[in-house]
């Protein structure tokens, strides 16, 4: 079972995570922000996750706690979920358009946690959501998760859909990611016998 749970609290927030990387993409999520809500359904709808989220968070502060408390927790179960990584097909890429907008995303599932992220928001806020935190999640996901992490948007002007070709992208590039690849007969794919 490739399944993990995490809790984490802080005087922050108390964020509760379930993954499973085998299910069927079902997604209860709860993170008092609507757009981000939005965006980790499209992440286990396109990662075929089955994800459970919920968190209460210091939203009359700001989002930032629970947007990057959120993407903590979120890699935290990940990593869980993957164990020892046997049998994995660790890299993938995608490039994922949506209508105007063309981001590409690059993965290693490597054990050592790096973020390149070269996208940019020519407004401040979606809804409510504030457009300098996709970074912050994606930075908090990829430290959490051990995952080498690269996204960029090639091209693209609308917001809305450049922050949802990122969470498709990152999703749809997991899944092949953690894929278990039969021609690997169980072993953890690198020279060095771990990762
Ligand atoms: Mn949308």
């Amino acid at each position: 079972m490739r399944s993990a749970s995490i809790s984490r609290r802080t005087a922050e927030t108390d964020v509760s995570v379930s993954i499973d990387l085998d299910g069927t993409g079902k997604a209860e999520i709860s993170t008092g922000i609507g757009f981000l809500d939005h965006m980790l359904e499209l992440f286990a709808r396109h990662g075929l996750f089955d994800v459970t989220i919920k968190v209460v968070g210091d939203l009359h502060v700001d989002q930032h706690h629970t947007t990057e408390d959120t993407g903590i927790a979120l890699g935290q179960a990940v990593a869980k979920a993957l164990g020892d990584k046997r049998g994995i097909a660790r890299y993938a890429d995608i490039h994922l358009p949506m209508d105007e907008t063309l981001s590409r995303v690059a993965i290693d599932i490597s054990g050592r946690p790096f973020l390149v992220f070269r996208t940019s928001f020519r407004v401040e806020k979606i809804g409510q959501f504030d457009t300098e935190l996709v970074r912050e999640f994606f930075q908090a996901f990829a430290m959490n998760s051990g995952l080498t992490l690269h996204v960029e948007t090639l091209y693209g002007e609308n917001a809305h859909h450049i922050a949802e070709s990122l969470f498709k992208g990152v999703a749809r590039s997991l899944r092949k990611a953690v894929a278990i690849d039969p021609r690997e007969e169980g072993r953890v794919p690198s020279t060095k016998g771990s990762l």
